[in-house]
């Protein structure tokens, strides 16, 4: 008897910890506390029945199978007699003029009567709206919504909704903070990993629909026949989710793997290889959706290399990949040595493109003109190339945002760009409308996000960092969406609906934004961080050989004052925006360094001094960190221990980081203000100097 007891006991302690299982990310369908809730979730579905056999339809089947029994903790009989009834709009003939509102991947969830009886329809064009709208629809028993009187229609507004991994073929990944790459290269195509089907239902849970499976910084390998082989592999696994494979293509391939002297784009036989390098990839993946290309960045070769344009570049791989439907991403991350302003560059060269593109080529945008800073201004070409679909990328991964560490919920950084407004073409020309099509009629239309994902146990490292993989799809779906609309739902799914959590992880993530920008780079400072690694405070880096390389390039601090001028006395990058845009930016003191170099001693807003304001916002980040301490500790209990301590300690270090960012940076610019620090200010604990010998040569995703 003892016996059995205890093995009961552990089998509960198993379930309990598996309950609990990071990996699971926000599909844990635990059952639903609410008794009143419950009851009605049982009356409403009382049993399903899904239309349709393909492979997506049997991934629909399974993901309401085990959705509804661990939501409603009952097996929930598939039969004839359903009340939640699941397949495409040809199944339900009644519905049928409501295809035209739903495109190829949106969805329709509706309460009717059919045949009598009270029923929830699930439906869509396709399969993959169909598995869509399921995911919707489970979405809201874990969120605890009504499912009584439904009318839902929901069509992404963005059409491709990408995740760029940067994984290198060694299972490196560049500025990977999560493990190593998902891609066991070396196993595959003969070993499937069973979390590659998790990875793509995870995906297409959130609506994102593709993946780049390497680094932009590419490697021509992945091009060869035999590891094709293994892209056709994961692309056959991921196919039932909806989602499609693209690769990043190396620009000098012809050469390095086709034996061709050179990789000019206008050359025949480099042409030729390229189309023969399309076909053979297309007869092994039918729905391969195209390349990405850095090309001419960072020492990676490129069209003008051979005194060609971007344009001629990419104009050569969209040819090839033309007959077969796929499309060239091609990315406008490029800056000189030369360059009077790195922030100018890619305007340049990219703007007097536009409209000299095929049609399917889409030039691919960081969200501004630097490099995925905590805040930047969103980038100036956003607004300037009207003819060019433009694919918005941003950052998932935290290169510059506490890397594994810290926990900083992108969502309303996300917001800020795509709210922007552009004034391309008067008021309302936002960010949001350029990337969805809309402004400029545009068919194609896509956001990518430079994964966070690596083969740690709970996918991102951090729990929080599993938010901005949800965020992104969910915006990239529905740019409407708010950011706290979007953290309410993960937090929910994530944590349980229990109002105290919610409201208390909420504050945290809604906060946590702008504590990065404040500890880090307020008031427009930007890419003051290690060299590299790009860890930690470093504002007196001074020692690359390429100016634009380090950080004092940026600042530009010296004893007048800090800040780039890039007005019309400095650099004039301020002329790439619209008028009202100029105006924006040197109104808002969130933008004030990067626009100005102001004197230490100018009043701001606030009445304080720029020397002050320095301090004070430096200072607010440490505080609301700590902030974000004192309401975790509070939900001690309320979570399950392991999460709880997990995101405790890693809490600790972005306590501490942000303390050492603020002393460092303050340290150091106080060196040119010659000012003290406010009398009330708490004192840093180490010397500049001190600050300026710490070192990191093994910091991850160098
Ligand atoms: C920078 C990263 C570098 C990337 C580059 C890119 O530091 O690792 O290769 O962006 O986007 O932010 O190509």
């Amino acid at each position: 008897m003892k016996k059995i007891w205890s093995l009961l006991i552990l089998m509960l302690c198993v379930f309990h910890a598996s309950s609990q299982d990071q990996y699971t990310l926000w599909l844990r369908y635990t059952p639903v506390k609410d008794p009143a809730l419950l009851a009605s979730y049982r009356r409403s579905i009382t049993a399903v029945a899904v239309t349709g056999s393909s492979p997506t339809m049997e991934v629909v089947r399974k993901e309401l199978g085990n959705g509804l029994n661990g939501l409603l903790e009952t097996p929930i009989p598939f039969n004839g007699n359903a009340s939640l009834m699941v397949g495409t709009i040809p199944s339900f003939p009644a519905l049928r003029d409501r295809s035209k509102e739903l495109g190829t991947e949106g969805f329709l969830i509706l309460s009717t009567v059919m045949n009598g009886r009270k029923v929830t329809v699930i439906t869509a064009n396709t399969d993959k709206g169909v598995l869509y709208g399921v995911f919707h629809f489970l979405r809201l028993i874990q969120t605890a919504q009504s499912i009584g009187d439904l009318n839902i229609v929901s069509v992404p507004r963005v059409k491709l909704r990408l995740l760029d991994h940067w994984d290198n073929l060694n299972r490196y990944v560049e500025r990977g903070y999560a493990g190593i790459s998902l891609w066991n290269w070396h196993t595959l195509p003969d070993y499937l990993d069973s979390r590659y089907t998790d990875y793509a239902r995870y995906n297409a849970s959130v609506g994102i629909n593709g993946a780049v499976l390497n680094n932009v910084n590419a490697n021509a390998v992945i091009l060869t026949p035999a590891y094709l082989q293994k892209v056709a592999a994961l692309a056959n696994v991921f196919r039932p989710y909806g989602i499609k494979v693209y690769l990043s293509a190396r620009f000098s391939a012809p050469m390095e793997i086709g034996g061709l002297h050179t990789a000019d784009p206008l050359n025949d036989s480099v042409r030729q290889w390229w189309q023969g390098k399309a076909k053979e990839i297309y007869a092994l993946i039918p729905d391969f959706g195209g390349f990405l290309v850095k090309a001419n960045s960072e020492g990676q070769p490129g069209p003008q290399s051979y005194g060609r344009t971007h344009a001629d570049g990419a104009n050569m791989l969209a040819d090839a990949v033309a007959p077969y439907g796929g499309i060239v991403m091609w990315r406008a991350f490029v800056y000189d040595p030369k360059a009077s302003d790195r922030f100018k560059q890619a305007y340049d060269e990219f703007q007097p493109l536009d409209g000299k593109f095929r049609e399917n080529v889409m030039v691919q945008v960081k969200n501004g003109p630097i490099d995925f800073q905590p805040r930047e201004p969103f980038s100036p070409l956003l607004g300037a190339m009207p003819h060019t679909p433009l694919m918005l990328e941003f950052q998932l991964t935290q290169e510059y945002l506490g890397q594994g560490t810290h926990l900083v919920y992108l969502a309303p950084l996300f917001k800020e760009v795509l709210n922007a407004d552009t004034y391309a073409q008067g008021k309302n020309s936002t960010v949001a409308r350029t990337i969805d099509g809309s402004l400029n009629n545009h068919a194609l239309s896509g956001i990518a996000a430079v994964a966070n994902i690596g083969n740690e146990r709970n996918w991102t490292g951090h729990t929080f960092g599993q938010a901005n993989w949800y965020a992104i799809g969910r915006l990239s779906w529905d740019n409407s969406l708010s950011s706290e609309q979007i953290a309410e739902e993960w937090i929910r799914q994530t944590f349980g609906n229990s109002p105290l959590l919610v409201s208390s992880i909420k504050r945290m993530m809604l906060a946590s934004h702008e504590a990065v920008v404040n500890y880090m780079t307020p008031l427009g400072l930007h890419h003051i961080m290690g060299n590299g690694h790009h860890y930690g405070p470093a504002p007196w880096g001074n020692d690359l050989p390429r100016a634009d390389w380090n950080p004092v390039y940026y600042h530009r601090a010296d004893t007048n004052g800090i800040g780039f001028d890039r007005t019309v006395t400095g650099t004039n990058a301020l002329l790439q925006y619209r008028p009202e845009v100029r105006k924006q930016f040197l109104e808002d003191e969130k933008y004030l360094l990067w626009f100005r170099h102001v004197s230490w001693g100018q009043r701001l807003r606030s009445g304080r001094t720029v020397w002050e304001e320095l301090c004070y916002k430096y200072n607010e980040g440490v505080d609301t960190v700590r902030a974000m301490q004192s309401t975790w500790e509070q939900l001690k209990g309320l979570i399950d221990e392991e999460r709880f301590q997990q995101v405790r300690m890693l809490l600790a270090i972005q306590a501490k980081e942000a303390t050492w960012w603020r002393n460092a940076c303050l340290l150091y610019f106080q060196t040119y203000s010659r000012l003290p620090f406010p009398a009330n200010y708490e004192k840093p604990d180490h010397s500049l100097d001190e600050y300026k010998q710490l070192s990191f040569p093994y910091a991850p995703g160098n």
